[in-house]
């Protein structure tokens, strides 16, 4: 590995030339400022959302076809670092990590079948960075898809570097840093890509992310986890403000406007890094049309369940009398799914025309007892497949486990007996692309050379410790074929196949795994690359609850192209320059990391995906 590394260090003068070397798609391309651009459609109006453009609908296969727009829109991404800091609720934090100076940052907006081409931008103090476009399928695009220690080295302070792919998927979705778990620190924020949907309506009120909040860096709380259960959050921000729960008169609340009358569309995203909520908006319902980037038929529900990482598109119809509405963000009650010093976290929907101030009606209490998220989502575009032939053994078993025998460390978070450990120096990429397979054991590799086809995954939580994990998987939409009953928990058993259901499943990229139980997914096996299951809790995927699907190796290898191999070479060089050797923290001996000789190891995987 050393001589590896020194082979990279002779080319560092290449780096910002390099990075910016991107062809545009083919066709008549034009480069738009990013927010500006006109939308694609003409079609897409109030009372036929279905519509696209000529070939392209909401009944599109989109996984197979993708609309030539022949736009790439350009987003710049500045990652910079502040000291005392005061936030949306008015505390003053001691360091926060910001995206172009806000937490949320920029919301990246393109059209389906747009080229985005982002430069990230890495001016922190010292903490490399690498950008994790959540839900991006990335097809034939692994390279883009930001995880460092596996398909990149990180961004050195100092350095940038531009993220190219194409828009394959339409809806909501979001951003953030997976360097250990600086998304904790603000490193976050929105993707809105327009498109069809299954419903009409008039009025799209945009993204509208919810998160968790803390007083605390996200360091800091990684160290507390290592030994402690999950601190409560301070706070919840709805698209980036509250109240300050403590303290009267400081903060505000998020206030969204509503018109009379109006069918609007609401685009929730979780970005909690541990906190899962149910959502409701007093007096009113909310209709599912999509989630986590994959259209579902329509279906209406009075509260939502929205587990770490995943994203509901609701439409609301403001059909009440005309006033003020609390939508609520509720904790589970007698579950471990999260909790806050904001007993009551809430927004403001406001109908145009009412009196201000705050609303009077309460609400309806939430009943959920369970982290237990949608199990009956039906996906517009259809994916049906035969479950019958499948024989659970130990290579398609993925075990969860909590592993408390460790001296230094009581939460060790482990995936068939391995806490993934990655390296942020040689990631796993580097192996591939040099037609290697002798992966460190901490990558917890898992190869799969099955080409096109459907492949299954039992995963089975930790059979004594009752906390449910929302798994997020890179590079596909998976089919939930089968899960344990979160009220009635039981382990995997063979026969439990009997009950799989590949009949147009619930296809999403993040899903609950039942406490004490498993969920059984599938993917097809059609993108070729490195790509991350794991945990979406910050601190589980920090303590190692993590595993590599490294796909059809040989097929990466073969397709990555000259530009990506040598941006990838460069960047690698970049940082190794860096890391350790210029990284003060290696100097510092804070008794945190010299009580752990992996400190800097686990670091790798970024508490949120
Ligand atoms: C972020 O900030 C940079 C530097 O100020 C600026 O060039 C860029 O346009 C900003 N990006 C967005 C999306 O606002
Ligand atoms: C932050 O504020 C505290 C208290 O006022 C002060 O002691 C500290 O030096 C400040 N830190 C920075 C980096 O400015
Ligand atoms: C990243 O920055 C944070 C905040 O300054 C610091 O606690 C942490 O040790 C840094 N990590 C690395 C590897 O630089
Ligand atoms: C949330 O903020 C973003 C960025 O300012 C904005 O585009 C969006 O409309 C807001 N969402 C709602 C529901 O108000
Ligand atoms: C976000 O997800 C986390 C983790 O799954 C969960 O604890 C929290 O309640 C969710 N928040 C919302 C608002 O759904
Ligand atoms: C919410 O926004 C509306 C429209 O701008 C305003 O009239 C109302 O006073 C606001 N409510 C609060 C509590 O600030
Ligand atoms: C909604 O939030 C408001 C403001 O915090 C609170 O008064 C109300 O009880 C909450 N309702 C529910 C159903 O949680
Ligand atoms: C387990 O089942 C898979 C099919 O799902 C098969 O490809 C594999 O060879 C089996 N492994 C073992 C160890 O039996
Ligand atoms: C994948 O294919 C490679 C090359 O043919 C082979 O060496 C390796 O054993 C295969 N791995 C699995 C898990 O089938
Ligand atoms: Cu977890």
């Amino acid at each position: 590995m050393r001589s590896f590394l020194s082979a990279l260090a002779v080319v560092p003068s290449l780096l910002g030339s390099a990075f910016l070397a991107h062809a545009a798609p083919s066709g008549m391309p034009h480069e738009v400022d990013a927010v500006l651009a006109p939308r694609a459609s003409t079609c897409n109006t109030a009372s036929n959302r279905a519509c696209w453009t000529t070939g392209f609908d909401i009944n599109t296969d989109y996984e197979t076809s993708t609309p030539t727009t022949g736009v790439t829109r350009h987003y710049t991404l500045v990652v910079t670092e502040q000291n005392n800091w005061t936030g949306p609720d008015g505390q003053v934090k001691d360091l926060v990590m910001l995206i172009n100076g806000s937490i949320p940052g920029p919301v990246i907006q393109a059209d389906w079948g747009d080229q985005l081409s982002i430069t990230v931008v890495n001016n922190l103090k010292t903490n490399g960075t690498s950008m994790h476009w959540h839900g991006i399928r990335q097809l034939n695009t692994n390279l883009q898809d930001g995880v460092n220690g596996v398909t990149e080295c990180p961004i050195p302070p100092g350095h940038s570097r531009v993220y190219t792919f194409l828009a394959t998927q339409y809806g909501t979705s979001w951003y953030h840093s997976h360097f250990s778990a600086q998304y904790g620190n603000g490193v976050v924020g929105s993707i809105l890509i327009n498109g069809p949907a299954s419903l009409p309506y008039d009025i799209d009120l945009g993204v509208f992310p919810v998160s968790d909040y803390y007083y605390h860096t996200a360091d800091y709380i990684v160290e507390y986890t290592k030994n402690n259960g999950p601190p409560a959050s301070d706070n919840v921000l709805f698209n980036g403000t509250n109240i300050n729960p403590l303290v009267a008169g400081k903060g505000k609340y998020a206030n969204v406007t509503l018109t009379p009358g109006k069918r609007h569309r609401l685009r929730i995203i979780n970005t909690s890094v541990e906190n899962h909520f149910i959502f409701s908006l007093a007096g009113h319902t909310m209709t599912i049309i999509e989630s986590d980037l994959v259209p579902v038929n329509a279906q209406t529900v009075t509260q939502l369940f929205v587990g770490v990482g995943q994203r509901y598109d609701v439409t609301i119809d403001a059909s009440q009398q005309v006033g003020n509405y609390w939508f609520n963000a509720t904790f589970v009650t007698n579950a471990q799914c999260g909790s806050s010093v904001n007993l009551f976290p809430a927004a403001i929907f406001h109908y145009a025309g009412a009196s201000g101030g705050l609303p009077t009606n309460a609400g309806t209490a939430v009943t959920q007892t369970t982290c237990a998220d949608l199990s009956n989502l039906t996906p517009v575009v259809k994916r049906t497949i035969s479950t019958a032939g499948f024989v659970a053994n130990s290579s398609n078993e993925l075990a969860v486990t909590l592993d408390l025998t460790q001296p230094d460390q009581l939460f060790t978070w482990k995936i068939d007996g391995t806490k993934m450990v990655i390296d942020w120096e040689q990631p796993v990429d580097q192996y591939v692309m040099n037609g290697q397979s002798n992966f460190p054991a901490s990558d917890n590799t898992i190869v799969v050379n099955n080409t096109n086809q459907w492949v299954f995954w039992v995963i089975e939580n930790d059979p004594t410790i009752g906390i449910a994990h929302p798994m997020h998987l890179h590079g596909h939409d998976f089919l939930v074929v089968g899960r344990s009953d979160f009220n009635n928990p039981s382990a995997f058993k063979a026969s439990d196949v009997s009950s799989f259901n590949g009949n147009n499943p619930t296809r999403r990229d993040v899903v609950m795994l039942p406490p004490l139980g498993w969920v059984a997914i599938a993917f097809r096996t059609d993108n070729p690359g490195t790509w991350l299951l794991h945990c979406h809790i910050a601190w589980h995927v920090s303590g190692g609850l993590a595993v590599n699907f490294v796909e059809r190796p040989a097929d990466f290898k073969a397709g990555v192209s000259a530009a990506d191999k040598t941006a990838f070479t460069n960047q690698c060089s970049a940082w190794n320059t860096y890391y350790p050797s210029q990284d003060p923290f290696h100097q510092d001996d804070s008794g945190l990391r010299k009580r752990s000789g992996i400190q800097s190891r686990f670091l790798g995987v970024g508490s949120i995906e």
